[in-house]
């Protein structure tokens, strides 16, 4: 049977060995020791003068399985299994159909050589896993491609395409044809020399500046995660120590890493992600076809969410009530394509492309023929009720109609319309053409297939789907509102607001509780809680009422929580604020920094699964995805509920 998992055949003296491990050929223990067993047949066989290594499928090798992470390693480990084949008196010669990551790129760096299907790639995204890459890709890689092209590629993630791996020297050869009888016929003109291998390839040390420079950019872009250093320290060892020094430096960091709470916290998202993209729930249902989206409202909302369906390739209708804000909200569109050639996410033909499948038009006459429409107008009850009506009035039955509602109830806006299993929730979240989450509300009368439907969109966007039920704020925003009220809790213990959002950028958010409301401002929640005061709800006054009464709205007024000085953004503590907060102080011990993190976390956790008990949330995972994509939850530390999760077990030293 294990076997099967790497097949031999041979002709003309050459072994052809053909990887099949689906679906990505991932680098198990059984392929391991079956590589380890048929590199050393294939030594001791006379008949043998070389030896190419294949795959099947899509994916040359997708790394080490990423599954047996979470036990402890076992033998063969791969970096033995990679250096008996650099050993090896034959030449190897690795032929790469589809992308070599991880353990699969050091596989194919430890070959004698490499021939590329044109497209094929590289790379080793060990870091974004909260790894290094564990099986000499430190090593191998600056030795064949130079020291600062392999700290890039190795710190950053990047993969590298056949081209761009044939002009760094990494390709011998790029296939005109068909890869595997290109392969072979390359073994059939090696005349039994060897080339030399990346091991014994020299590379000189560039001196203290080149090291500090590169460890201060690491640390800039690396955002808490602590791979990308320790990738930049073992490549160092290698340079200054040697290749044997530096393998060893590199083995001992990658074991060190594959047991920390960070590469458990990223192996979490990384496996939550892609059962996100494949709900087991629509196995085998056919999402609708989409070629033409209806956007209506050209706001913040609706302009972000046209240019990521054009950007998607969907030929869009962007929709607005007059030839004003029509203009504005194309010139909003055209911004953000622009924003992205500056940003080297397209070029400026890619930007003219993106814009040029996007058409304005006033009223919603133009979606008749529409596959899906997303509706983004103000949260207003009646002006997207009658939106719906008359979409219904337009479109065929069979048209996707979605709501970007964030606070309404979508049952409501579609209620007791036609053919009710077409309209969906699909919450974007701002700027829609960045943020990666799509909650994804079905209603009651929503069919399986308008939901795979939004799935689907959401992979094809880019974007990662969180099914949510449809409750009040879905999923992110309910667990946001009562992150904002424990915050709150903490200022009146005595916390001050700079205390509070310190606390969580020491724990890795972008930014804290107080500095967030600042910018987005104070006044939306201070009428809602006022609206439902008129409605009897018993409110009491909060810190936050306070300050708007007083008219501090938050950045757009001068000041909220913070003061700012004109033209800035950066918050200063504020007397004015503190005094109005002080009366609603209680006196008592003040709560330190990590006291701060740990009550907003884990009032998020139990928030999170008061969802899932609810039925809201699909699973923990779903809770955790919605935090890292949507509200900038830091990806090492896994999200709200894998942190809750992890704690309880470290502090029960359970199992
Ligand atoms: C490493 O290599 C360490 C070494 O340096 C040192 C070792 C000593 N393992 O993404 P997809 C599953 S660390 C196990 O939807 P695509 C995935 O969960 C590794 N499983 O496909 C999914 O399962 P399911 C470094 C894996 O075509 C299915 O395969 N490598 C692995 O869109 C399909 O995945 C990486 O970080 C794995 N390594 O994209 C690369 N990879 O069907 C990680 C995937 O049950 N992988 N699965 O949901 C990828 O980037 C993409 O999967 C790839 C294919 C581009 C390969």
């Amino acid at each position: 049977m294990t076997n099967d998992l790497i097949r031999r055949s041979d002709s003309d003296g050459i072994a052809l060995l053909t990887l099949a491990n689906p679906p990505v050929n991932a680098l198990s223990l059984a392929v391991r020791q079956r590589l380890a067993a048929l590199t050393a047949e294939l030594e001791a066989d006379e008949s043998v003068r070389a030896v190419v290594l294949a795959a099947e499928g899509r994916v040359f090798v997708g790394g080490a399985d990423i599954a047996e992470f979470d036990r402890p390693p076992e033998a063969p480990h791969l970096p033995d299994v990679i250096a008996a084949i650099e050993a090896s008196r034959k030449p190897w010669i690795a032929a790469l159909n589809g992308a070599a990551l991880g353990g699969g790129a050091e596989l194919a760096l430890g070959c004698h050589y490499r021939i590329f299907a044109d497209t094929a790639r590289l790379g080793l995204p060990e870091t974004s896993l909260g790894l290094i890459p564990g099986a000499g890709g430190t090593q191998r890689l600056p030795r064949r491609i130079g020291l600062a092209p392999a700290i890039e590629v190795i710190t950053a993630g990047r993969t590298l395409s056949a081209a761009e791996a044939r002009e760094a020297g990494l390709a011998d050869r790029i296939a005109a044809g068909e890869l595997i009888p290109e392969a072979l016929a390359f073994a059939r003109t090696l005349d039994g020399a060897l080339p030399l291998p990346a091991s014994a390839a020299p590379l000189a040390d560039p001196g203290p500046a080149f090291w500090d420079e590169a460890r201060a950019r690491i640390a800039r872009a690396a955002r808490g995660n602590p791979a990308p250093a320790a990738a930049l320290e073992a490549i160092r060892a290698g340079v200054a120590e040697g290749f044997a020094a530096g393998l060893r430096a590199e083995r001992e960091t990658f074991l060190r890493l594959r047991a920390s709470d960070e590469a458990a916290a990223l192996r979490h998202l990384f496996f939550a992600e892609r059962a996100a993209l494949r709900p087991a729930a629509l196995r085998g249902i056919e999402p609708v076809p989409l070629t033409r989206a209806g956007v209506i409202g050209g706001g913040t909302m609706g302009s972000g969410i046209a240019a990521a369906l054009a950007a998607a390739g969907l030929e869009v209708r962007l929709t607005e009530t007059g030839p004003e804000s029509l203009a504005a909200g194309l010139e909003r569109v055209e911004a953000i394509f622009e924003a992205q050639v500056k940003r080297g996410l397209t070029d400026r033909a890619g930007a003219a492309e993106r814009m040029a499948r996007v058409t304005g038009t006033v009223g919603l006459g133009a979606l008749a023929d529409c596959d899906l429409v997303i509706e983004a107008v103000f949260e207003d009850l009646a002006v997207k009720r009658r939106v719906f009506e008359e979409l219904v009035r337009l479109c065929g039955p069979e048209a996707i109609l979605a709501t970007n509602t964030s606070y309404l109830d979508p049952e409501r806006i579609v209620e007791g319309l036609p053919h009710p299993h077409r309209f969906i929730a699909l919450h974007f979240f701002s700027p829609a053409q960045v943020m990666k989450l799509l909650e994804i509300v079905p209603l009651a009368a929503t069919a399986p297939r308008t939901l795979a439907t939004g799935v689907a969109l959401a992979a094809r966007l880019g974007k990662i789907p969180v099914q949510a039920g449809n409750g009040e704020g879905f999923i992110g925003n309910r667990i946001l509102k009562r992150y904002r009220a424990e915050a709150e809790a903490l200022l009146l213990a005595g916390a001050t607001p700079t205390e509070i959002d310190e606390a969580m950028r020491a724990f890795g958010l972008g930014m804290g509780p107080f500095e967030m409301q600042d910018m987005a401002g104070l006044d939306i929640a201070f009428r809602a809680r006022e609206a439902a005061r008129a409605l009897g709800q018993d409110l009491p006054e909060g810190p936050g009422d306070r300050l708007v009464r007083a008219g501090r709205l938050g950045r757009k007024s001068g000041g909220g929580w913070y003061d700012y000085a004109p033209g800035s953004r950066l918050p200063q503590p504020s007397p004015e604020a503190a005094a109005l907060i002080a009366p609603l102080v209680t006196p008592g011990p003040r709560p330190s920094g990590t006291e701060i993190a740990d009550r907003l976390i884990a009032a998020m956790a139990e928030e999170g699964q008061r969802i899932c008990d609810e039925g809201l949330a699909q699973s923990p995972s779903d809770i955790d995805l919605v935090e890292v994509h949507g509200y900038g939850f830091p990806r090492h530390k896994g999200g709200p509920m894998f942190h809750a999760a992890r704690k309880t077990r470290s502090r029960t030293g359970g199992a």
